[in-house]
């Protein structure tokens, strides 16, 4: 692919990282239009018997049919707004792939976050290529093996880039988005995916 970053590798993992993706420019206006137009909502899990809400806010988008299992929800997108599908097809563009849905999190502080679990919802398929674009605040992206779990690696996800995740990472690695206690502002992240529907 013509991809405009660095290719990097370990044992069964394989990132592509675009740390310059979007102009400043391009992704203050994201940021903003974004963080205020979508449809955020507070998501609840289910642990230990009690509902809990997730600690940040999401949504999803997509082409209608594009249904998903996430945290044992079906989950229904909404459609595309004008200003994803632009970012979805420039994505799209750079990486030779094409995408059918996007999930979206809102971390509004530093203690919103995601913990440890892989992209492998039987509907990504096997070897998933998932392309997560970050903007606002710089967040630590953390990736570990699972089966030796001393094996590490992380990313600092600054306003602007893009990470692709492909080939057999979501068989081997596992990866996060820990709290901080530092005075973090606000980030939104959007994983494009392509869901195979029957
Ligand atoms: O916020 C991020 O960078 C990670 C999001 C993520 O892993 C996911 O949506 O599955
Ligand atoms: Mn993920």
């Amino acid at each position: 692919m013509t991809f405009p970053g660095q290719h990097l590798c370990d044992e069964q993992l394989e990132l592509w990282w675009a740390p310059d993706f979007l102009s400043a420019f391009e992704a203050d206006a994201l940021f903003s239009h974004l963080s205020q137009s979508l449809a955020w909502q507070q998501g609840q899990v289910r642990m230990f018997g009690k509902w809990i809400d997730e600690p940040r806010l999401t949504v999803w988008y997509g082409d209608p049919g594009a249904s998903y299992t996430y945290s044992g929800k079906q989950q229904q997108p909404l459609p595309w707004t004008p200003a994803l599908l632009a970012l979805k097809e420039k994505i799209e563009t750079s990486s030779s792939t094409s995408f059918n849905s996007v999930l979206g999190n809102y971390y509004r502080s530093g203690q919103d976050s995601m913990g440890w679990h892989s992209d492998n919802e039987k509907e990504l398929g096997i070897r998933p290529l998932i392309a997560s674009l970050n903007l606002g605040a710089t967040r630590t992206f953390q990736l570990r093996m699972i089966k030796d779990k001393s094996r590490k690696l992380s990313l600092d996800l600054s306003h602007g880039s893009l990470l692709i995740m492909s080939g057999e990472t979501q068989h081997h690695w596992q990866h996060q988005i820990p709290k901080t206690k530092k005075a973090v502002g606000e980030r939104l992240n959007f994983t494009f995916r392509l869901i195979l529907t029957d």
